[in-house]
């Protein structure tokens, strides 16, 4: 069976599509044309039940048992098979979100193949916590922590990097053993149903991996709050995973969150200004600014003002916006008209507050094939302080406000006024100072003189507004497990 059969994307419960019900189905628009391309089969409460009942049973009949070079063999298959049918995922995945087809390739479908390899990697390796305790009398006690899957998991996954965030939840979860509940954003149902197919391929049992389509207060909040659920990873907004929070609260289930940002670089007098722009423009402009980790706050010393807020501002008159499967374009539309709604009116807010537009500030006109998306000028502004509203919200799109500051103090100062704390960025050829600036950083990741660099062993998420928790290679494991501590007195 193949995971989309005509206009159908469907659900995957206990090892098989789902039969959609016409009466409970919605449409899914393509954000670069706003055409209806497909419909979605909406989950109701029975079928969520059904995805819990077949996730336990798999626990049950085995699959939390399996030993842990079986589940990395399977994790390896998997990246093979994905590599295999990488353009089926690149074409759903842009025909999902609008993105270009390049960095579809190269970001989105490419991650997901490390996604699986490098925690196939890390679960064979790890080791387990133990303790030689000294006691009196000359006696001593081995503690040693035995590693248990967490169970059924419910992962809840946003629709900006649809695969990507996906599998990098996917993969550890079933590396640790773990039965999985996905629900995918309805804005982006189709990479996790395909995923379903490959997984089915590969041998994965049945009921490991379940998929579950719908809306946030529909299917989302049937899965978190569903008392089959033994822990919750999600990554979307601070709003819905604060929302998400209350739904697990009465059953105290552990969860991971990674939330939303709004996240400064900061760039020093001394950088290197050309690298600096490449990197600005990739960590402001990339899908579109939809990227958690997207730069919204620019902070630039005052002597190179000018140089960086021109040249940023031509590259960003440089990006191609366009269909999204011509490679020539840089610059996909935003997720939906609703979303470009919010960002315009941070547009709004921004020209009340004294903004200057450097650029962009509108909507584009592209050709009468592209009329019906949700497409936006990438937009930079100056003359905005900490204090306005489109310097202190998230947008999540493509979009950044230019401060001057004079001091390396000043600078910490503003970039760490937010409620968020996801990323940062420095800009500085003076080392000293870049290790210095970033460890001053009030957030999970700071880069210094790049941006979205992954190293995916190391810990990745956010304080504050911005999440509870780190996954990434040992943190990750730590999550998908539950210890148990056997103490033997010697
Ligand atoms: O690179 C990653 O592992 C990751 N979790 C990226 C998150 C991006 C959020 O939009």
């Amino acid at each position: 069976m193949t995971a989309e059969t005509g206009r159908w994307i469907r659900n995957f419960v206990a090892g098989q599509f789902v039969e959609p019900d016409e009466n409970r189905s919605f449409d899914k628009t393509d954000p670069a044309t706003g055409r209806v391309f497909a419909r979605v089969h909406e989950a109701d409460r029975d079928l969520v039940d059904r995805a819990v009942s077949a996730a336990r049973r798999a626990l049950h009949d085995g699959w939390a048992t399996t030993p842990v070079r079986e589940r990395a063999a399977l994790l390896r298959r998997a990246a093979d098979r994905i590599e295999e049918r990488f353009e089926e995922f690149v074409a759903a995945e842009v025909a999902d979100t609008g993105k270009p087809v390049t960095q579809a390739r190269e970001l989105d479908v490419a991650r997901a193949l490390t996604n699986f390899r490098t925690f196939a990697d890390v679960v064979a390796a790890a080791g387990q916590e133990s303790f030689l305790t000294d006691l009196a009398g000359g006696r001593q006690a081995l503690n040693y922590a035995v590693r248990k899957p967490l169970g059924v998991v419910a992962v809840v996954v946003p629709w900006n990097l649809p695969l990507l965030l996906l599998t990098w939840k996917v993969a550890p979860a079933l590396a640790c053993g773990n039965a999985l509940v996905v629900k995918p954003s309805e804005e982006t149902p189709a990479t996790a149903t395909l995923l379903a197919d490959v997984l089915a391929e590969v041998g994965l049992p049945a009921g490991v991996y379940n998929v579950v389509h719908g809306f946030g207060d529909s299917a989302g909040e049937y899965v978190t709050s569903h008392p089959g659920i033994d822990g919750v990873t999600f990554t979307g907004s601070s709003a819905t995973g604060s929302h998400v929070m209350k739904t697990v609260a009465p059953r105290v289930r552990p969860v991971s969150f990674e939330l939303g940002g709004k996240n400064a670089a900061v760039v020093f007098d001394d950088v290197d200004i050309d690298e600096a722009l490449a990197g600005l423009t990739r960590s402001v402009f990339t899908n579109t600014g939809q990227v958690c980790l997207c730069t919204e706050r620019v902070y630039v010393q005052r002597s190179v003002f000018a140089d960086v807020a021109e040249g940023l501002a031509e590259r960003a008159r440089s990006l191609r916006l366009g269909d999204p499967l011509d490679e020539r374009t840089t610059t996909g539309p935003l997720i939906s008209r609703t979303h470009r709604n919010k960002v315009l009116n941070y547009f709004e807010l921004a020209e009340q507050a004294g903004a200057k537009v450097l650029t962009g500030g509108g909507v584009p006109q592209l050709g009468p094939g592209l009329a019906g998306g949700s497409w936006i000028e990438p937009t930079l502004w100056t003359g905005l302080t900490n204090a306005d509203r489109p310097v202190r919200e998230e947008i999540f799109g493509p979009v950044a406000a230019l401060i001057p500051f004079d001091t390396e103090a000043e600078a910490i100062a503003l970039a760490n006024d937010t409620e968020y704390g996801l990323a940062a960025s420095v800009w500085t050829n003076d080392l000293r100072r870049g290790h210095r600036v970033a460890q001053s950083m009030n957030v999970g990741m700071a880069w210094v003189n790049t941006w979205f660099l992954r190293d995916l062993r190391s810990p990745f998420g956010g304080v504050g507004l911005s999440g509870i928790g780190r996954e990434g290679g040992e943190s990750s494991l730590h999550f998908y497990t539950e210890p148990t501590n056997v103490c033997v007195q010697l």
